[in-house]
């Protein structure tokens, strides 16, 4: 994989990066490299905001482009959404995060492969993810968090589902920047994934797994 594209995502070079997205696009990446690779440059801007080097107005900057990237690339890999393969899933980034750019990037990796996904927003509290599942039957959750400080809430609705009798019949699945194997444990998720390639194969893992996944 060149790191051109990563980069000039991480130098916040818009018309660089753009380009080098048409590019690759013309050349036959897929959906899925593509934004492994913007996703790299992110991290680097991440890295160099909490070293000092960058501001806040630069993170801002970056989901600016990032959103452009996105809207490239849904253009040109857009399917006709009619399609789908009737599994339900019930997405959102977890209370007191507003992060989104990386949720919003599985949600239309999964939708482009036939899911139906009920996206909750952001900054949601356990109770509205509860009152979903109770309201659509779904039974794949999918978490977002990149906050340290929220991973707790994650925890939070891990051991309200248990509460309310639902934690056996839900699927739950975390992603961001800084899940491990660690965060898993300590929430006690199902699966963890701080990459878009290795979520939809979760995703794919649990659908073919589980017999009693909710269709439409
Ligand atoms: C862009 C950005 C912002 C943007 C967010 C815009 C948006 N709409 O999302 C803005 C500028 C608003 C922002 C704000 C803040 N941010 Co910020 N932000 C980032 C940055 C640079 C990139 C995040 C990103 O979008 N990455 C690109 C996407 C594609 O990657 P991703 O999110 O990891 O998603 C991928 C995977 O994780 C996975 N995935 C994601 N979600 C899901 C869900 C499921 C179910 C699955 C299976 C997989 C999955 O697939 C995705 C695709 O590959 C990160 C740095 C980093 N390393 O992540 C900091 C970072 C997360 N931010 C940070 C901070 C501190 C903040 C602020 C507190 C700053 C401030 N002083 O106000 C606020 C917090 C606001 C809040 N309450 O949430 C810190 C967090 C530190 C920590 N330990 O908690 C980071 C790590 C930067 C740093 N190194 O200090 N931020």
């Amino acid at each position: 994989m060149d790191d051109d594209l990563i980069s000039a995502m991480a130098n916040l070079e818009e018309e660089k990066a753009l380009a080098l997205v048409r590019n690759k696009i013309k050349a036959g990446e897929t959906a899925f490299e593509i934004v492994e690779q913007c996703r790299q440059g992110v991290e680097i801007v991440g890295k160099r905001y909490s070293e000092g080097s960058y501001y806040l107005s630069d993170l801002i900057m970056s989901e600016a482009i990032l959103k452009e990237v996105m809207e490239l690339i849904e253009h040109h890999f857009l399917t006709n959404g009619t399609e789908t393969n009737g599994i339900q899933v019930i997405m959102g980034t977890i209370e007191g995060d507003i992060h989104d750019l990386g949720k919003n990037i599985v949600i239309y990796l999964l939708r482009s492969s036939g899911y139906r996904v009920y996206d909750l927003g952001v900054d949601v509290p356990p109770e509205k993810f509860v009152e979903a599942i109770k309201e659509t039957g779904a039974n794949i959750v999918g978490i977002c968090v990149l906050l340290t400080f929220c991973i707790g809430y994650v925890k939070k609705l891990v051991d309200l589902l248990a509460e309310v009798g639902l934690r056996n019949k839900v699927k739950i699945i975390l992603g961001g920047y800084p899940v491990d194997e660690q965060v898993k444990e300590y929430t006690g998720v199902d699966f963890v994934s701080n990459n878009a390639v290795l979520a939809l194969d979760i995703f794919e893992r649990v659908a073919r797994e589980s017999d009693d996944i909710r269709r439409d």
